[in-house]
């Protein structure tokens, strides 16, 4: 699925077509048009000019190296809480969509409606849910999106289900109140699964390039977020923020939506995806 990715980065295959030494200017253009940016680009010229020898694996190693953040450890203790959030439209719906149909193939899976903010958010999930098959408790709106998560995973735990999937409401970094109610979901969690959520995932828009750093430093910073999903990959993206987004913020890409589809996702592999970039 990779491999059908066109963004500015995979171009980077265009220039060691010819040749394995391409120019490093030609490599350069690349790296900054697909949106690595300048700090990142010249680290990574830097290894290349140093290092002297075969100058595609020189940058393989390199990319490979950037884009290495170590992963969470899930908590042993069922069930397996995945939470959900990000700005507006972000994709946070169709990634746990998504992410349910990953999981229900490893185990039982519940959704939680935690979106009781945007009309008929509940239904959007509710659809989901009922194309896999899988449990859901709904919400309405206005009504407490931590009461629901705490009835989601207090269900979970009495029919011993092995995952849960928070969906939330869209918000803006910059929304005190909203921010707080994310902060006290996480809370909630805890009074049943004291290790907190497994994975605290805060999807990004990948088409807006570096721009979604700024913001997402603050959810990262106030929500306890442990992994990144950059949803519409396969779109207007550039490819290349994939680099400052993970090094800016510390924190592992944990996979890629590449589509709207429910199969249109990728567990993200340094590794896999650097080779793809070449092949
Ligand atoms: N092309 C593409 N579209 C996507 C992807 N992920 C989500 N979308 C689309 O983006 C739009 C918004 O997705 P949602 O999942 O509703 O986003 P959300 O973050 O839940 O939105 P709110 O709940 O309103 O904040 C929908 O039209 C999705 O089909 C992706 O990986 N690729
Ligand atoms: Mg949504």
């Amino acid at each position: 699925m990779l491999r059908k990715l066109k963004p500015t980065l995979f171009r980077l295959k265009e220039v060691f077509s010819q040749t394995r030494n391409a120019s490093l200017e030609a490599v350069e253009d690349i790296l900054i048009e697909a949106d690595v940016g300048t700090k990142y680009t010249q680290d990574i010229m830097q290894k290349i000019q140093k290092g002297g020898g075969d100058r595609v694996e020189i940058l393989k190693a390199e990319l490979i190296n950037l884009l290495s953040m170590p992963k969470p450890s899930p908590h042993a203790t069922h069930p397996l809480v995945i939470m959900v959030s990000g700005v507006n439209g972000s994709g946070k719906t169709t990634t746990v969509a998504k992410l349910a149909n990953v999981y229900r193939r490893r185990g039982s899976v519940l959704l939680a409606s935690g979106d009781t903010y945007r009309d008929a958010a509940h239904e959007q999930l509710e659809i989901w849910a009922e194309r896999m098959n899988v449990r859901i408790v709904g919400s309405r709106k206005g009504q407490d999106a931590a009461a629901v998560v705490y009835d989601a995973i207090s269900k979970a735990m009495s029919k011993d289900i092995s995952c849960v999937l928070i969906d939330t409401a869209g918000r803006l970094h910059t929304r005190i109140d909203l921010m707080e109610e994310l902060k006290k979901i996480a809370r909630v969690i805890k009074k049943l699964k004291p290790t907190g959520p497994d994975y605290n995932i805060l999807t990004i828009d990948a088409s807006l390039g570096q721009n979604s750093i700024q913001q997402a430093r603050i959810f990262t910073k106030d929500v306890g977020i442990n992994g990144l999903i950059l949803t519409k990959f396969d779109g207007t993206a550039k490819g290349g923020a994939i680099i400052p987004i993970c090094n800016e913020l510390g924190l592992p890409i944990l996979y890629l939506g590449v589509g709207e589809g429910i199969e249109d996702i990728i567990e993200f592999n340094p590794k896999d995806f650097v080779d793809a970039l070449f092949e």
